[in-house]
This record gives structure tokens, sequence and C-alpha cells, in this order.
């Protein structure tokens, strides 16, 4: 009987901490965001975002932003204050040293007696002079190449309508894969 009680108030407990943590979870909120997916060595890599607590903007929090490179190094670390409408912004470039790749931002911060955490990624790509998605090499990804790829969509190696520079991601097929690159390219010009 007296195992039974004891056993009822751990029970009770530990609700009460499972309802607490996922109370404090939804209260404070951490959000990060680059302005593009992808970047090459000495481009001007744009984060923002806001912090809401309760659902409203909070200002003067500070927030501590971490960059990790593909080998899980942590390549910048720093700190900044939300401004007054609760939001942040920062800006960095990665030097010809940085390994290419996918990075990710980590962001955190404690607010209200919470702790809120976020993170993003993006690629950095090697300085070729060449812009993914610009199959016929003419210095921009637009239409033309969008053609291009159409005309090869679906085509794998061997078959005739196969365009090697239409396989973006060097795949072996043109696919989803080489146009989600392209999009993400799209309108550049070099
Ligand atoms: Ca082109
Ligand atoms: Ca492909």
């Amino acid at each position: 009987m007296k195992n039974s009680r004891i056993m009822f108030y751990i029970f009770l407990i530990s609700l009460l901490l499972t309802v607490k943590l996922a109370l404090s979870s939804s209260l404070a909120s951490l959000t990060v965001e680059t302005n593009k997916s992808y970047y090459q060595v000495d481009e001007a890599i744009d984060v923002q975002g806001n912090l809401t607590y309760n659902g409203s903007l909070v200002g003067n929090v500070l927030v501590a932003m971490e960059v990790v490179d593909p080998n899980n190094y942590s390549l910048i670390s720093r700190t900044f204050l939300t401004d007054l409408a609760g939001k942040y912004y920062t800006t960095f470039k990665l030097g010809s040293t940085a390994i290419p790749g996918t990075y990710e931002i980590c962001v955190s911060c404690a607010c209200g007696g919470n702790l809120a955490a976020n993170s993003t990624t993006f690629i950095l790509e090697v300085m070729t002079g060449h812009i993914s998605g610009d199959i016929n090499g003419d210095g921009s990804v637009d239409s033309i190449d969008l053609g291009i790829l159409g005309g090869s969509w679906g085509a794998s190696v061997g078959v005739p309508n196969f365009v090697s520079e239409a396989d973006i991601d060097g795949s072996g097929t043109v696919d989803s894969s080489d146009l989600g690159i392209m999009g993400a390219h799209w309108g550049e010009t070099r």
C-alpha cells in the first residue's frame, strides 16, 4: 500500500515536470536564417532572426552564435544583443582557408528563465568562377540553362539525351536534385 502511494507521487512529480518542460520549451523561441543557401569564399554571409517570449518580441537579450564547419570544428563564436524590436542581425565571411561543404549556424540565449536555441545550415562552395546551374557556361543561370536541363530531364549516363553538364550534382541522372541546385542559383551572373 505504502509502495503504491510512493509510486503515485513519483508518477505525479514526473507528470508535473513533463508539463513544465513542455510549457517552458514553448515560451521562448529564437529563429535564425541566412540570406542565401550557397556562398562563395569571402562573400558576406548575412544572418538574422528574432526572439519571442510568449509570442511577443523581446529586445536587449544576449544571443550567442556559433558557426561550425563541415568537420564539426567551431570556426566563429560571438555574442550580440537583440535590438529593441526583438530582432538581431549579424554578418561574417569565410576566408580562403575555409573548407567547402555544409556549415551549421547555432544560436542560443536565455530568456525569462528559459533556454532557447535554434540552428540553420548553408553550403560554402569552392571558388571556380563557374556558377552551379550555368549549364551552357555563358556566365548566367537563366531560362536557357533550364531548357537544357528540361531536355535532359530523367536521363541517365549512356542515354542519348543525357547532357553531363545538366547533371549538376554529378549523380549520373538529371533529376529534381539538379533542378534544386539550379533554383538556388537562379538569376546569378559572374
Ligand atoms: Ca547559362
Ligand atoms: Ca544529378
